[in-house]
């Protein structure tokens, strides 16, 4: 006969606990001052649109209008989903009853979006990624949602918003929903990078990963290798000696979010070069490379746009992309070392002639 299967004491642990967000904030910040309360509400607050966004998700097959294209190009003169509308619409709704955050900056509007109503008590601005990953959203594979808060400055009375074109280290607070198996929240302020589950029963984000630390060193390494043709020899010569090379191997879902939390967890590198037609590559710094770089440092890990630490750069433009190259410190690093040997070689040429 079988013995009854009776738990351990540390698998009872994350029902016992039941950290919540908000409460998890609190607990990093030390102290239940205004700032602490405004960072746990406006967490809060992200929870709930992911929530929102996870419950369509999880009948999108079964409804009317959920899968497919509204036939409408955004501004980045990608085809719009039909998800990629409500999800934005979701953030704004949620931020408006917020009444503390003053604008929204995101991937699907041209302009921020003000709400007057909270300016002058929302200093806040969202900038965000409504679902990333959205090519995805029709075969019922992993998409995201991209965040990072900024504290405004000044009053941005000419709608310029200029006060956010500056280095992603200027951001409070980062993180991700991941909408797979289940809905993850990853999330960072300053204080390591956490992790939370998204318990449907509970209706609630439980904390499942604290102090998560990306090895210094992974096998994966996470790329388009359908844009070979079009990249640097740079990267050319760093996907050669992947493939040259015994311990490595390829993950790509098409979705950054997925492929970063995998290499968050368990090290290696995603990139998305630029190409020689394209050098600034697809992702966008304010609401993809910059929070996920964010995260990246706060695990141990590091972000790079292959010469400069994400970071660091300042954008020109809200919209602006950049080559991203991202994950544990060693496997970064190496990238970078075979995008710098080429633009070393190809500088002495350029002398000799
Ligand atoms: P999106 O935010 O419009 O979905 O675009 C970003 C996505 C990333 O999630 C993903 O890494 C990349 O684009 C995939 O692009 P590609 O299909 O060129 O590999
Ligand atoms: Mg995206």
């Amino acid at each position: 006969m079988v013995d009854s299967y009776q738990p351990l004491d540390h698998e009872l642990a994350l029902d016992r606990d039941c950290t919540t967000l908000s409460r998890h904030v609190f607990q990093q910040l030390q102290n239940f001052g205004p700032d602490a309360q405004d960072l746990s509400a406006l967490m809060n607050r992200i929870a709930l649109a992911g929530k929102l966004v996870a419950r369509r998700l999880s009948r999108a097959g079964l409804m009317e209008g959920v899968l497919g294209f509204t036939g409408e190009v955004n501004v980045q003169g990608e085809t719009v989903k039909k998800m990629d509308v409500y999800a934005n619409e979701v953030f704004i709704s949620v931020f408006k009853q917020s009444g503390l955050v003053c604008r929204l900056a995101s991937e699907e509007m041209e302009k921020p979006y003000y709400i007057p109503e909270n300016c002058p008590i929302g200093r806040y601005t969202l900038v965000y990624d409504p679902i990333d990953g959205s090519s995805n959203i029709d075969t019922n594979i992993n998409v995201g949602s991209i965040f990072a808060i900024r504290q405004q400055q000044g009053e941005d009375l000419d709608d310029s918003a200029s006060d956010l074109l500056q280095s992603g280290r200027q951001q409070i607070a980062a993180g991700y929903i991941l909408y797979g198996p289940s809905t993850m929240l990853v999330y960072s302020i300053g204080k390591g990078v956490h992790a939370f589950t998204l318990d449907p029963s509970l209706g609630e984000f439980i904390l499942s990963n604290e102090n998560i630390q990306t090895p210094e060193h992974g096998p994966i390494y996470s790329v388009n290798e359908g844009n070979f043709w079009q990249w640097d020899e740079g990267i050319r010569d760093y996907i050669r000696y992947m493939h040259r090379h015994e311990g490595y191997t390829a993950r790509y879902s098409g979705a950054l979010v997925g492929d970063f939390h995998r290499i968050l967890f368990q090290g290696g590198v995603f990139l998305y070069p630029g190409t020689v037609k394209k050098p600034e590559g697809k992702l966008r710094l304010l609401y993809e490379s910059a929070p996920l770089a964010f995260l990246a440092e706060q695990a141990g890990g590091r972000a790079s746009t292959g010469t400069q630490d994400i970071l660091d750069v300042i954008p020109e433009k809200l919209h602006q992309r950049t080559p991203l190259i991202v994950g544990s410190r060693e496997d970064v690093a190496l990238v970078e070392s075979f995008i710098q040997e080429r633009a070393r070689e190809e500088a002495s040429v350029a002398v000799k002639t």
